[in-house]
């Protein structure tokens, strides 16, 4: 389905050609598209907007070099004038306010017009003047770019720069199923631009702690269990165990796919105990869909293949609650 049309666009433009300060956002936990997308816009838009970035929390150390990363705000109480005052917001790779945590109640509030650029499914109703939302689109990234072009924006290189990092890291490198034809037409579009994509690769893949690949060793041998019956393994992880290996926020990022690499495998599980909650991951192939169980069972929501969702038990109640629906739910894998 086509998402955009000339009639959102040109409302879109209108916006953002009557709009001064602009405030983008995206969602909590940024990754590299929901840095990707806010970092093209703005490095668009600085040249001639009063443009700010305010994030829900940290930036993985993974992203630090990307254009501009140090302009962005991380939201504290002080930075509520901003969404007050903009005259126009942004939802970028966010489906929903509620994805913005403590920003939440301040972006619902702000009266500025609002645009949502977004690849989740059931984006938030009454939130936004007008929706760009589209499940089908691999990266938030991908959107965006197309959006610049409907829009007449100019793509500049440190804009590129950004939107390759959010189509590699939500595609897994264009491995995954959401990888489609716009994908890489988007891509080779970039491409034609001058920057080094390899560098980004490297900055992206190549760039952890000696600590971080140790835990990533530790979770593998002693932390993943897997039940051939089910096609299912997952892994669990306390924070006291990660903290011994010098683990810092963004450290445990991808463990949730690991387990696919095993052949038989098709449906992985990732739990982890952070700021007091436990923080589950789901990740599969093919048609089983794990937005489904994180909705049904883990207080959460996600894409077809990749979901994600939280607990207040404690880290041993949730895995053995996991291990209790597995011949339920992986029922319907071996279904299909
Ligand atoms: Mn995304």
């Amino acid at each position: 389905m086509e998402i955009f049309n000339k009639i959102l666009i040109d409302e879109a433009s209108a916006l953002i050609k009557g709009a001064q300060k602009i405030v983008l956002t995206a969602h909590l936990n940024p990754d590299g598209d929901a840095l990707g997308s806010t970092l093209a816009l703005y490095n668009i838009f600085k040249e001639t907007k009063d443009c700010k970035i305010i994030l829900p929390n940290n930036i993985p150390d993974t992203f630090k070099w990307m254009p501009s990363c140090n302009e962005i705000l991380i939201w504290n109480a002080e930075h509520e004038h901003f969404l007050q005052n903009a005259d126009l917001i942004f939802f970028l790779d966010c489906n929903g306010a509620a994805r913005l945590d403590k920003m939440q109640k301040a972006a619902e509030e702000s009266k500025a017009k609002k645009i949502m650029i977004d690849h989740h499914p059931q984006p938030q109703e009454n939130l936004c003047n007008i929706y760009f939302s589209d499940p089908q689109a691999a990266a938030t990234c991908e959107l965006v770019y197309t959006f610049c072009k409907l829009c007449s924006l100019k793509v500049n290189i440190e804009a590129a720069k950004c939107l390759y990092t959010g189509l590699v890291t939500d595609t897994g490198c264009f491995q995954f199923n959401c990888t489609g034809q716009k994908t890489f037409q988007v891509a080779s579009e970039l491409a034609v631009m001058d920057f080094d994509r390899s560098e980004i690769i490297h900055h992206i893949y190549d760039s952890y702690s000696e600590g971080r690949m140790r835990l990533e060793g530790y979770v593998l041998s002693k932390k993943m269990k897997v039940f051939p019956k089910y096609h299912t393994a997952y892994i669990w992880l306390s924070l006291a165990e990660a903290e011994k290996f010098g683990y810092k926020v963004g450290d445990t990022e991808g463990f949730v796919n690991l387990p696919l690499s095993i052949g038989d495998v098709k449906f992985s599980a990732f739990f982890m105990e952070r700021d007091g909650i436990i923080r589950c991951s789901f990740r599969s192939k093919g048609d089983f869909k794990v937005n489904t169980i994180a909705e049904k069972y883990f207080n959460g929501g996600g894409h077809d293949n990749a979901a994600g969702g939280k607990s207040y038990k404690p880290l041993e109640d949730v895995v053995n609650r996991f291990v209790s629906l597995l011949p339920k739910i992986t029922k319907e894998i071996q279904d299909k």
